[in-house]
């Protein structure tokens, strides 16, 4: 396999998945970090490697691939083992089902949350947080009951459901531990107190090798 480099924003849950795929499979890559603040993701020399000019990106020598659920299938083909979309058609299809709800349902409102805390602006926009919140709990439970019988979110292998969904957890727990949402009452933060289940998980994914150099380096 020739080298490959990762686009990457730090702090973005999709690039973040795809970080944590490149290490689950043991693959070497080049992180090539763009600055979100400088607009660099839209410079025309990005622009060349993906014309929405967005993250994450993968190059393998002369291939690129952009979108990580694209990505994620492209590393699985590369590299099967282990294998992030499962080996029965069971495990395939519940693999999918979390990653479409968490894609339909979770990820919108974790960023109506997030993206005003991130910015200062959570009393400004409350009223928005607070009803994304009610929707983020309900998936949160969901996905809590998921992991209260089994180690991952869609079995008892690690697998991409796991990898996409828990960058934005992380996402949502790094805005509500912020002062400005504690008079929001999220009712998320911490995990421990809401969602023991999932708190565990996290901590199963957090104690995977790799974890650290997958970690977005401005949180660290
Ligand atoms: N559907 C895309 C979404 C990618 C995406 O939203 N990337 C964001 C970072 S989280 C981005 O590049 N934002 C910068 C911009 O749009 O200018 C995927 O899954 O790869």
């Amino acid at each position: 396999m020739t080298q490959c480099d990762l686009y990457f924003i730090s702090g973005s849950p999709p690039c973040w998945s795809v970080m944590l795929a490149m290490e689950a499979k043991g693959l070497d890559y080049t992180p090539k970090r763009l600055d979100n603040a400088k607009r660099e993701q839209k410079s025309s020399e990005f622009l060349k490697i993906n014309p929405r000019g967005q993250v994450p990106v993968l190059t393998n020598g002369s291939v690129i691939v952009c979108e990580t659920l694209a990505i994620l299938s492209y590393l699985d083909a590369i590299r099967p083992d282990p294998p992030l979309f499962g080996s029965t058609p069971e495990e395939t299809a519940r693999i999918w089902q979390v990653i479409c709800e968490c894609d339909g349902a979770l990820r919108d409102p974790v960023g109506d949350i997030s993206r005003p805390l991130f910015r200062g602006k959570g009393e400004e926009f409350a009223e928005q947080i607070s009803n994304a919140a009610a929707l983020v709990r309900e998936e949160l439970a969901l996905l809590d009951s998921r992991v209260s019988s089994q180690l991952w979110l869609a079995g008892e292998e690690l697998s991409a459901a796991d990898l996409i969904v828990f960058p934005v957890v992380m996402q949502l727990c790094r805005a509500a531990a912020r002062e400005e949402a504690i008079p929001l009452e999220l009712g998320v933060y911490p995990l421990s107190e809401y969602f023991p289940n999932l708190d565990a998980w996290s901590k199963r994914i957090e104690a995977l090798d790799g974890f650290n150099n997958a970690y977005p380096p401005h949180w660290k």
